[in-house]
């Protein structure tokens, strides 16, 4: 009541929504949280107050939302464990969801600050490589948006993802500093902190009861604890967390105690501790052996069970209920240590016995596999696993030995089986099958797209899907229609919502099929194209003041931004501008539609031929921009380090998207649906989620080239020889005789050699044999570019038609499906 009277007379200053409340808000926040007065503050600072007046905003969301998971035993919540949360910029998408993106415009212009500059100015979090930790930032998103309660549980990396820089057209890495600023966004709990032990030594003791249990004496004890980012949905009424895990160590050890010798050892220790969430290893596929890595996944995973273990315990639920509590989702095997710690935290910790803990465990887990690389699989070997985690090796080897039993049992007629489904690889050295682990402790395993659920089944997974059929199914991924088009799309979304309403933010798939009817209406084509072109120039301008490239927005923008990788294809995309090039040059006079290539993204910095491929990029981009016969006609850009924030800038300006990967090896993709939904026409492979998007836009909407996966494997065994392609392709043997003949190397012959002569000798994903078709198949995306209305119509087409593409739409998908959750 009295709550109530004062609001209605005076409203609260930390809530208040109004712009003059605002304008109040982020003064007062100005002075108390930065100490500078409005004349000396920098941008720094009002972006500090901007952010802590927002952030008062969805405290009281916040706070419901722990209530909730914390006092709700009847619900069960979802736990979302991911080693990567690749969250970007909070400030523009958390007033998105509040809804006070414009009455805070409109304060901070009456203070004479530029909303949109202060939002530029954030430092991006970037707590993940790509694909994978972005579709987790997406999930908790429409997670919070559908009012599913759920926790993020991941790791807090002092120093995320490198920065890029280009230095002579090669990617130098730069530590992100992301920390050097206080992150407004994130509480840490001090009360939320468990220790997580490493090492040592197994024996056997008797409990008081006279059991026998297992006692670990680890070497070496490390504090985790919690610092928790709110994820507010979209409306702001519902609030879930993101908790994430820094190590520390244990305690602050105490002087007196120690001698010379053992103060020096003692600081030395503390040093280890912190090290373990230092930084996040910068490989998206291929996975990297390495120690500490296991350390980092086990230290997230041991702290995120023993919180939901003492979520549930204060609920006064009976442990072995703990699956009605949770449903813990495995982004990919990073986390599926997790599968081994329940057990034992069960079992050793909590006394229960082995059958109901394996029955609680299978129920609590269900696992996302992401790759269809063979290479990118995690495995340990045997030794680094014991020597990080004793304890779990034996439980991984026991649950390896009751399963094995059950496959024999089952196949007598197999003898085989057993080596393939064993948890354990026993070739020397031998390794733990991380696929295997996650797969035998969960109740459900799905890839990401429909393509690679089947060929999960089929190849990478195929003896663990024949034994476990009911077990295998797939969600296709999607994206945030809020960051990937309200957002990042301003121009866009007006024009969307100036006919059909704004109902489509989070009612996507129901609501933007309704603008189908539009696509030839010409009110409304020239209403997009203006959009487009608005983006087109702040990307321009981007190229321009970073780069110091000129584009020319009239130009068809043809962008492949991604991770580098042999199996995406970016180097197919250059030989292609070769291609042209030399086309426009031999022939100037010909009909040429202008076109601006856009490339950007990272290469793990140990993979040499990915860096090889940025720095070609950057050599052909020096040519063509610098060759006054293509000038006006062909421009290259590099745009360097494509992270989120960018990419918001990118995904926007693009009139064709590059999804190109050879087919059977993109999990799904996500960039494909972000283009997608700003309007961008795809040329790709039948990979990954392409194929469900060109049935979803219809075929005549989606430019197609390139082998079938059930192609690749037949020239693949068949036996393959990438040169027989340059034979009838003259195009092709110029571009490749370029490259290594030192065209665009300054004259320097060996510069290309490792790629070139990986082209010509090996060509694993062959890029050799798709080049003609994906040549053919750019004339005739370049052919209906020509012809605005035509493509303006297609560009409708497929914003309109993406609408499956929702990230909400995958979420109720694994409600339903896997977590067994209520959803709207
Ligand atoms: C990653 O980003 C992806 C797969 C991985 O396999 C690892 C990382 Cl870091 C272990 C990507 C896939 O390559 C991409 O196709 C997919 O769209 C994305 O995950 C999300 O599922």
């Amino acid at each position: 009541m009295a709550a109530k009277r004062r609001t209605a007379a005076s409203p609260d200053p930390r809530t208040d929504c109004s712009r003059e409340g605002l304008r109040k808000a982020v003064l007062d926040n100005l002075f108390y949280a930065t100490g500078h007065a409005q004349e000396n503050a920098a941008r720094g600072d009002w972006y500090t107050a901007v952010a802590y007046t927002v952030r008062d905003r969805m405290l009281k969301a916040w706070v419901q939302g722990i209530e909730r998971i914390a006092a709700d035993g009847d619900v069960r919540c979802v736990a979302y464990l991911s080693a990567e949360f690749l969250i970007g910029p909070q400030l523009g998408a958390n007033m998105l969801a509040l809804g006070i993106t414009e009455p805070m415009r409109e304060a901070l212009a009456s203070l004479g600050q530029d909303l949109d500059a202060i939002v530029f100015h954030e430092p991006e979090p970037g707590l993940g490589n790509g694909g994978l930790g972005r579709l987790a930032a997406c999930f908790m998103d429409s997670l919070a948006t559908l009012g599913v309660p759920a926790i993020g549980y991941g790791i807090r990396y002092e120093f995320g993802m490198f920065r890029q820089a280009i230095e002579d057209g090669a990617q130098v890495e730069l530590a992100d500093k992301w920390l050097r600023r206080p992150f407004p966004w994130e509480l840490p709990r001090g009360g939320q902190q468990y220790e997580v032990r490493l090492g040592g030594k197994t024996h056997m003791e008797t409990a008081p009861d006279g059991t026998l249990r297992v006692q670990w004496t680890p070497a070496k004890t490390v504090t985790a604890c919690a610092h928790d980012i709110p994820v507010v949905g979209h409306g702001g009424t519902h609030c879930n967390l993101l908790r994430l895990w820094r190590a520390e160590a244990v305690e602050a050890f105490d002087f007196s105690t120690f001698n010379a010798g053992e103060y020096f050892s003692s600081v030395h220790d503390k040093i280890f501790s912190e090290t373990i969430t230092k930084v996040l290893y910068p490989n998206d596929d291929p996975y990297q052996g390495k120690q500490l890595r296991l350390g980092q996944q086990y230290l997230f995973v041991s702290a995120s069970l023993q919180d939901m273990l003492h979520i549930h315990h204060s609920l006064g639920k009976p442990l072995e209920t703990f699956h009605t509590t949770f449903a813990i989702q495995l982004n990919d095997t990073h986390p599926a240590v997790a599968v081994a710690e329940l057990m034992r935290l069960l079992v050793d910790v909590h006394g229960m016995d082995w059958d109901t803990a394996w029955s609680v465990t299978t129920q609590t887990f269900a696992y996302t596999n992401h790759t269809l690389l063979p290479e990118a699989l995690e495995k340990w070997p045997l030794p680094l696993f014991a020597e990080v985690l004793p304890r779990h090796l034996e439980i991984v080897y026991e649950i390896n030995r009751r399963f094995l039993e059950s496959v024999t049992a089952a196949h007598p007629e197999d003898p085989d089986l057993a080596r393939r489904l064993s948890l354990i690889d026993e070739t020397s050295p031998r390794f733990v099958r991380m696929a295997h682990l996650a797969t035998v402790g969960s109740k459900a395993v799905n890839g990401v797209a429909a393509l690679h659920s089947e060929l999960l089944k089929r190849d990478v997974l195929g003896d663990l899907a024949a034994f476990f059929p009911e077990k295998f199914t797939n969600v296709t991924n999607g994206v945030t229609p809020r960051r990937w088009l309200a957002l990042c799309n301003p121009a866009l979304a007006a024009c969307i919502s100036n006919r059909i309403g704004t109902r489509w933010q989070d009612h996507f798939e129901e609501e933007i099929i309704r603008l189908e009817e539009f696509a030839d209406d010409p009110d409304f084509q020239a209403q997009w194209q203006a959009a487009k072109l608005t983006n087109k120039q702040r990307l321009t301008h981007l190229a321009k003041t970073i780069l110091r490239v000129e584009l020319d927005p009239a130009a068809l923008f043809d962008v492949q931004v991604k991770r580098i990788h042999e199996y995406k294809r970016q180097h197919l995309n250059v030989l292609r501008v070769i291609a042209l090039y030399n086309r426009l040059r031999r022939n100037p006079g010909m009909d040429f539609v202008p076109r601006a290539v856009i490339f950007g993204g990272k290469a793990a910095p140990a993979y040499y031929l990915a860096k090889q491929i940025i720095l070609l990029v950057n050599r052909v981009a020096e040519v063509v921009n610098t060759d006054p016969a293509v000038a006006g006609r062909l421009r290259v850009a590099f745009v360097p380090n494509f992270n989120v924030r960018s990419g918001q800038v990118i995904y926007p300006a693009a009139d064709l998207s590059q999804q190109i990967s050879l087919a059977g090896k993109e999990a799904s993709g996500t960039g494909n649906m972000k283009f997608g939904i700003n309007g961008a026409v795809t040329i790709g492979t039948l990979d990954g989620a392409n194929v469900e998007m060109r049935a979803c836009v219809g075929e005549e909407n989606f430019f197609l080239f390139g082998l079938t996966t059930d192609e690749v494997q037949a020239v693949q065994r068949a036996g393959y020889s990438p040169a027989a392609h340059l034979e009838g392709n003259p195009e092709l043997a110029e571009a490749l005789d370029q490259i290594r003949s030192g065209v665009f190397s300054r004259g320097d012959a060996g510069c290309f050699r490792p790629l070139v002569d990986n082209l010509l000798h090996r060509d694993e994903y062959l890029v050799l044999a798709d080049f003609a078709s994906y040549m053919d198949c750019q004339d005739r995306a370049a052919r209906t570019y020509a012809d605005p209305a035509a493509w303006t119509r297609m560009s409708i087409l497929n914003v309109a038609r993406l609408g499956m593409f929702s990230s909400d739409r995958s979420i109720r998908e694994y409600c339903r499906n896997i977590w067994n959750v209520p959803v709207e």
